[in-house]
């Protein structure tokens, strides 16, 4: 059976009429290093986001999750290496939740580092034109809550998790250009490790 990737992005939020992250998720290609792309957009809110993304990796076995969220004051792509066990909302999420510093999982890790190589990714997005760097903060909001809870669900499953924050862009043809560009990298990192594999058989 073909591999599957799960690619999420999130629905507007903060009185917005649009997310940067479902427009790039929209201009994905269908199929990543030969595995087929089932992408859906969560709801921004604290806990039910990571609640259907869980189910959705579940029913399709995803071996790959990969979510995108908006980060509008970024100006590049930032794959994300950590999420830590803390919600701060500055404002509320879609349904009004408003967590001032509390601990995500009570008694769950610190934080969870993605297993997924996020460096070499940011270095390969690069390669291909677009702007990027690696990210040592998902912030404290929904994007974090929902990186740190598939990080924990998934933790040593082997189904790995990576959070990816893009920035607003100028036009459609931008955030084409961003997919293709983060499209692009993924694929040389999968194609990467596969090369390694086979070298080790
Ligand atoms: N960005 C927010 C939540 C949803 C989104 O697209 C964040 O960075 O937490």
């Amino acid at each position: 059976m073909k591999e599957k990737i799960l690619i999420t992005c999130f629905e507007p939020f903060g009185g917005e009429s649009f997310n940067a992250s479902a427009a790039v998720v929209a201009a994905m290609p269908e199929e990543i290093a030969g595995a087929s792309a089932e992408k859906i957009t969560l709801p921004v809110e604290f806990g039910r986001g990571a609640k259907l993304a869980i189910a959705a990796a579940r029913k399709s076995r995803a071996c790959l999750i990969v979510a995108f969220g908006e980060a509008r004051a970024r100006k590049a792509v930032t794959p994300e290496l950590v999420a830590i066990n803390h919600a701060y909302a500055a404002i509320p999420d879609n349904v009004g939740k408003m967590p001032r510093g509390e601990s995500i999982d009570k008694g769950g890790a610190a934080a969870y580092f993605t297993p997924f190589p996020a460096r070499r990714l940011a270095e390969l997005i690069k390669e291909e034109g677009a702007l990027s760097s690696l990210s040592y903060s998902a912030g404290a909001y929904v994007c974090n809550d929902l990186y740190y809870r598939l990080l924990h669900e998934f933790e040593g499953s082997g189904v790995r998790v990576l959070f990816i924050h893009v920035p607003r862009t100028e036009s459609e043809a931008a955030y084409a250009e961003t997919a293709r560009a983060v499209a692009a990298a993924l694929s040389k990192v999968l194609c990467e490790e596969a090369d390694v594999e086979n070298v080790k058989k």
